[in-house]
């Protein structure tokens, strides 16, 4: 392919989202108005988003492709046992197969057998629930390849009133909605395991054989996780988290923590000691640390394996002269190129 590339790697992704727990089913018909979809954990894909990678346009603003439709789509996690579910949302309007390729809008999702890492490209196991069909007015196509076990996922598309789907003028479509159910128990995950997995949101305009030009039409997919940034598709790309976490995202259920956190020192200004609290949603590798205004490290209050939950440590900074410290919670995962890291850095000040 020919054209302007633009590539946008955002590798400050969030590495980790949260399944809450529900006991209800999943009426699996596209439409995401069971009552839990509201309390789900989401992640926005598109160009500008804050919580994703935010897109990669090939041949976008090239001057003659027509493409100006910069779709956002908001992916949530809610899990039943070990099923989980994706919702999808979105505001594309032009929903459509891109003619001339395999591609379509919808959701392109990979997932991963529990404990495996990087599968081979032989292995990877694709889930799609795209636009496919050429026929107006066609729902997804609900498709997964040869590796995914046999009846481990299932899809299904809504189209509101106002949509129709592979339009070639481009809109103005109402957008879409999907859900996809994955039996993660298939792919050797339990409650609470961390489900590695990755998600494309494809948004094209409609290019139609004839319109069809290498140097301009349209590839235009947005991610969490997966990156095609290479043209052999094989280069970049990492997988993120997924945590199945057994627990509601009821407000009463706040024993366990859903996400990491790091929270302000008390008292602040101190003198000499304080206290640093941090939030794990399961077991993890952490560190806290402490550094001057130089950057330089002053002490490591925690390094090691720390188990879910809250956790409080008390700095005694005696011998240290009044100023600003900073402190840095680093947690990685037991996994190479920390898939699964958080860092955060707050401020505090000594005061004698
Ligand atoms: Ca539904
Ligand atoms: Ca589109």
């Amino acid at each position: 392919m020919g054209g302007a590339e633009f590539r946008i790697l955002r590798l400050s992704d969030p590495p980790l989202k949260i399944a809450h727990k529900t006991d209800a089913t999943m009426t699996l018909d596209g439409k995401l108005d069971e009552a839990f979809w509201v309390n789900a954990e989401s992640i926005v894909v598109g160009k500008g988003s804050g919580s994703s990678t935010g897109g990669y346009y090939m041949q976008w603003n090239h001057p003659t492709n027509t493409y100006n439709d910069q779709s956002m789509a908001t992916v949530k996690f809610m899990h039943n046992g070990t099923d989980l579910y994706i919702g999808v949302q979105s505001n594309d309007k032009s929903v459509c197969k891109w003619s001339p390729g395999w591609e379509a809008d919808g959701l392109f999702l990979w997932m991963t057998n529990k404990d495996e890492y990087l599968p081979a490209p032989d292995r990877r196991m694709e889930i799609k629930n795209m636009y496919f069909n050429p026929t107006i007015g066609a729902g997804s196509v609900f498709e997964v390849n040869h590796n995914v076990p046999t009846g481990a996922a299932d899809g299904k598309s809504f189209e509101p009133v106002g949509t129709v789907t592979h339009t070639e003028l481009g809109g103005p479509d109402a957008g879409y909605s999907l859900e996809v159910l994955v039996k993660t128990d298939l792919f050797g995950y339990a409650v609470g395991d961390t489900v590695r997995l990755g998600v494309v949101i494809w948004d094209l305009d409609y290019a139609d054989a004839v319109a069809f030009s290498a140097d301009s039409s349209d590839y235009a997919p947005n991610w969490w996780g997966i990156q095609w940034a290479d043209r052999t598709f094989e280069k970049y790309y990492l997988f993120r988290n997924v945590h199945l976490s057994g627990r509601t995202s009821d407000v009463e259920d706040n024993s366990q923590p859903f996400n990491f956190n790091l929270s302000q020192n008390y008292p602040n200004p101190f003198n000499p000691i304080t206290t640093i609290c941090y939030e794990l949603p399961y077991e993890s590798h952490v560190t806290l640390k402490i550094y001057n205004t130089l950057g330089q490290e002053l002490a490591t209050l925690v390094n090691g394996v720390e188990t879910a939950g809250k956790h409080e440590i008390r700095w005694d900074a005696s011998n240290k002269p009044s100023g600003v410290y900073f402190y840095k919670l680093v947690v990685s995962s037991a996994e190479p190129l920390t898939a699964g890291s958080y860092t955060s850095v707050k401020k505090m000040l000594l005061m004698r």
